[in-house]
Parts: structure tokens; sequence; C-alpha cells
């Protein structure tokens, strides 16, 4: 049976990449933070017989002592501090967390990996992100970075430590350079989310109106389920690389909004929409669309939904959500 230990487990990525994992037959090990962490309970639910380890990304040592209990075949770095937005706010533990954090993995993997490095397999979480101010479009894997965050900053040294470990120790290390992804399990702290979850309630009469900040940006979103499968398929190659994964489409939020709301029947949604400036960024990433090519043709990998599906997803699932807790029925739509 291989062994998976998965870092970031509570979050969007690392439950769908558990429960697949588990689909597929591996024990799976998932790194837990914090001395009462609610999302354990949800971890246990979604990804069963999930041995679920305490650790911190800014523990060394405990890092250390997840490797040797699971002596993993496969790592994937799924954690870190995720959210742009924060980035700024919590600009030195983004650095610790995604960038130093990726440090301390590949760390602990050389010390208690055993012998022969090239024997684990180790998966980076690295990040369209990096792309920021983009130095050509579609963006593809030799395209250079010029990050725009101070999460873009630490992702791209997380992706070069990455390389390096690979071309210095031998270490089978891939650095997926996924494009935006997103589903009914995304934090709502993001905007797909965020308005998903605020137009479910401004159609059930639960709020007046959402407070965004730029709408012009474009990002190229796919669904979550479809790239943490190109995840795995990275780390089941004969040789390691660095891989897009992305649609290839490129939307504004307007479009975003257009169909979320129009999944409730709102067509103008001009009196639902506030700008607020708190939610403007110092530095923005104006628009992401991503070239999968190197995917499609080595990895064998494509995405299944299309943007109009995945916002209605959403959508849909928070109409679900937000009545059952308002005690209401949903009348067929
Ligand atoms: P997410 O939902 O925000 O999950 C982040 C995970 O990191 C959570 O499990 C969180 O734990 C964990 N974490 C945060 N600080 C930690 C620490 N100090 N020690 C250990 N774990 C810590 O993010 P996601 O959307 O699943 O994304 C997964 C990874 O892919 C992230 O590295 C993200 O930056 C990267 N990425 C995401 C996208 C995207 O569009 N989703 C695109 C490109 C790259 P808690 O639950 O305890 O907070
Ligand atoms: O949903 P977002 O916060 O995602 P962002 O910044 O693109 O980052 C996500 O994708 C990256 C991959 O490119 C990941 F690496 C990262 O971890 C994360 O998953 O913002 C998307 C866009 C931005 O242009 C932002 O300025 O939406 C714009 N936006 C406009 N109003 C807003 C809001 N974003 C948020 N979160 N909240 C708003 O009210």
């Amino acid at each position: 049976m291989p062994r998976a230990l998965i870092t970031g487990i509570t979050g969007q990525d690392g439950l769908y990449l558990g429960e697949q994992l588990v689909g597929r037959g591996y024990e799976v090990f998932g790194l837990v933070r914090g001395q009462s962490n609610p999302k354990v309970e949800r971890v246990e639910r979604l990804v069963p017989g999930v041995v679920l380890l305490e650790g911190d990304l800014t523990d060394l040592p405990s890092l250390i002592g997840a490797v040797e209990i699971s002596q993993p075949d496969e790592v994937y770095n799924l954690g870190a501090i995720s959210f742009v937005g924060l980035s700024w706010k919590q600009a030195e533990l983004t650095g610790e967390t995604t960038g130093m954090g990726v440090l301390r993995v590949l760390e602990a993997l050389r010390i208690a990996g055993g012998n022969d490095l090239s024997r684990v397999r180790f998966y980076q979480a690295s990040s369209s992100e990096m792309f920021g101010k983009v130095r050509e479009t579609p963006q593809r894997e030799t395209t250079p970075f010029h990050p725009r965050s101070p999460y873009g900053v630490a992702k791209t040294f997380g992706h070069y430590l990455t390389v390096n470990y690979r071309e210095s120790y031998g270490l089978f290390a891939c650095s997926g350079l996924l494009f935006n992804h997103e589903s009914p399990r995304r934090g709502i702290e993001f905007v797909t989310r965020k308005i998903s979850r605020a137009v479910s309630r401004i159609s059930l009469g639960l709020q007046e109106s959402v407070s965004l900040g730029n709408l012009e940006s474009r990002r190229d979103w796919g669904f979550a389920g479809d790239y943490v499968d190109a995840m795995w398929r990275m780390l089941q190659q004969d040789s390691p690389d660095d891989f897009v994964v992305a649609t290839g489409e490129t939307h504004s939020i307007r479009e975003l909004l257009d169909v979320a709301f129009a999944r409730v029947g709102i067509e103008d949604w001009s009196g639902y929409v506030r700008t607020d400036p708190r939610f403007f960024r110092p530095a923005e990433v104006d628009v992401l669309v991503g070239d999968a090519s190197k995917a499609r043709e080595v990895l064998g990998w494509k995405p299944r939904v299309g943007f109009r599906e995945l916002v209605e997803m959403m959508v849909d699932a928070d109409l679900a959500t937000e009545a059952a807790a308002a005690g209401q029925t949903l009348t067929d739509r």
C-alpha cells in the first residue's frame, strides 16, 4: 500500500487530494496544526482512515517527526498561508510558512527520509501568482516570474528551492504551477466563494449586498477536484518536472458576478454590489491565463469542469447550506 503525507490536509486541496488518494488505495497521513484544530472532524469524515499527525510548517522537529512516522512514498506540500490579501498584513508569517515552510519540509525529508532520497516523491504547491505582472500571455512553464505580493514572492522562493533540491540531491521533486482553482470547499475569503455565498444569501433574503474590491481583474479559474488529480499525475512520471495546470480561459470578476447572480434569477446585479477600498490590493495581478499544453501532453491531464459549471456548482452548494441553516426550503430552480 503506497503511503502519502499531505501538509495542508484541512484546506480545500488537501481534502480533495486526500479523498482521491484513499480511493486509489493509499494510506494517507495528514499534518494538522494547532492544539485543538476545529477542522479535524471534517477531515476524518471526508478522508476515511486518514492518520492525522500534529505538526506545523514553522516547526522543523515536528516535520521530521511526521516524516519518521509516515515513512512516505509521496509528500504533497499544500500547507501555506494561501490568501494573497493577508500576505501584505502578515508578510513575515507568510514568508515563514509559505516560503521557509518549503525549506523545512525538504530538510525534514533529507534528515529523516532515508538514505535513498530518490525513493521519495515530493510535490510543491506553486502558484500562478508567481507570474504576477505577466511577461507573456498565456503563461507557461518558461514564462519569467514577476510576483506582486509577499505571498507570490514566498511561493517563488519555494518553487526555486524545489528545483534546487531536485538538482542538488536527486530528489524526485515536482513544482505544480497551478492557476486559481475553486470549489464549494473554497475558503470564504476568496472572491469566488465570497460571491457564491453572498449571492445565495441575497437570493434567500438573508443579506442585502456584497462589498468587493477590483472588479476588472481576470483569472483562469478551474475546479479543485480536477487540479489535485494533476498533482498526483506529476508524481507518477518516470522523471520529475514542473507543470502549468490551467484551463486556458480567463474571466473577469464582473463575468463571475454575471453567472453567479443569473443562477438565482438576477440579471442586473448592480444594486447588490458595492466597491470598498478595503478590498483593493497594494499591487494587483491584472490578468492570468495559463497554457497547460505540457500537462495535457505529458500527464494526459485536462480540466473537466468549465467556468459556468464551476460557478453554478458553488452557488447551488451555498444555496443548499444557507437555506438549511436558515430553516428554509428551496423550491425547484
Ligand atoms: P487553503 O484552503 O488555504 O489551505 C491551506 C492549508 O495550509 C490549510 O490546511 C492550513 O491549515 C495549512 N496551513 C497554514 N499554515 C500552516 C502552518 N503554519 N503549518 C501547517 N499547515 C498550515 O489552500 P488551498 O486552496 O487548499 O491551496 C493548497 C495549496 O496550493 C496552498 O499552498 C496554496 O498556496 C496553493 N495554491 C492554491 C491555489 C488555488 O487556487 N487554490 C492555486 C495555486 C496554488 P489550517 O486549516 O489549520 O489553517
Ligand atoms: O480570490 P482571490 O483572493 O485569489 P488570488 O489573489 O488570485 O489568489 C488565489 O489564487 C492564486 C493562484 O493564482 C493562489 F496561489 C492563491 O493561494 C489563491 O488561491 O482574488 C482574485 C481576484 C484578485 O484580483 C482580487 O483583487 O479577485 C479580486 N477581488 C476583488 N474583490 C477580490 C475581492 N478578492 C477577494 N479575495 N475579495 C474581494 O472582495
